[in-house]
């Protein structure tokens, strides 16, 4: 098994979106990439630490290559709009891929060019690309959000899938 960490907007919508995934093991609603240890929702939602609300995938290359999670990264949100995805707006909404060691960051680069060539986005694609930092897991209340109690903010997989 191994880990990948996408940011892409309310981390509701990402996890619902990557546990959809075949290969997909976990998915699980956290913070990543500001400056405290162990914030809160309320914190970063303030806007103040400078976390991104991520999702920590864990999933078997074997069934699914980290290339394909990458793939699907781009298609299920809008990589172009800085700091702000559908609704919402902040820098804890922002696009950003990070990366567990060389191997994915050389993938995460790779499948980023080729999304900017793709011309699915008229605007330019400001995902950021960055080692993983510490993930710190959501409250409870934020796991699994969508699955308790209805709703969505993202493309569904089968949508993606079936494009
Ligand atoms: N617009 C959403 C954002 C939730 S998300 C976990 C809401 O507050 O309903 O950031």
């Amino acid at each position: 098994m191994e880990k990948a960490t996408f940011g892409a907007g309310c981390f509701w919508g990402v996890e619902d979106f990557f546990r959809q995934v075949p290969g997909v093991a976990e998915a699980v609603s956290g913070y990543a990439g500001g400056a405290s240890q162990a914030p809160t929702y309320k914190q970063v939602c303030n806007g103040d630490t400078n976390h991104a609300e991520v999702v920590e995938v864990t999933f078997d290359p074997a069934k699914v290559p980290y290339a394909t999670l990458v793939d699907l990264f781009f298609k299920m949100h809008n990589p172009t709009t800085l700091n702000s995805q559908g609704p919402d707006f902040g820098t804890q909404y922002r696009s950003v891929i990070f990366t567990h060691g060389e191997e994915q960051a050389r993938v995460a680069r790779e499948r980023l060019e080729a999304a900017k060539v793709s011309s699915r986005w008229k605007q330019p694609i400001v995902t950021q690309i960055e080692p993983a930092p510490t993930f710190w897991k959501a409250e409870d209340y934020h796991q699994r959000y969508f699955e308790k109690h209805g709703g969505h903010c993202h493309v569904s997989y089968a949508e993606v899938a079936n494009s």
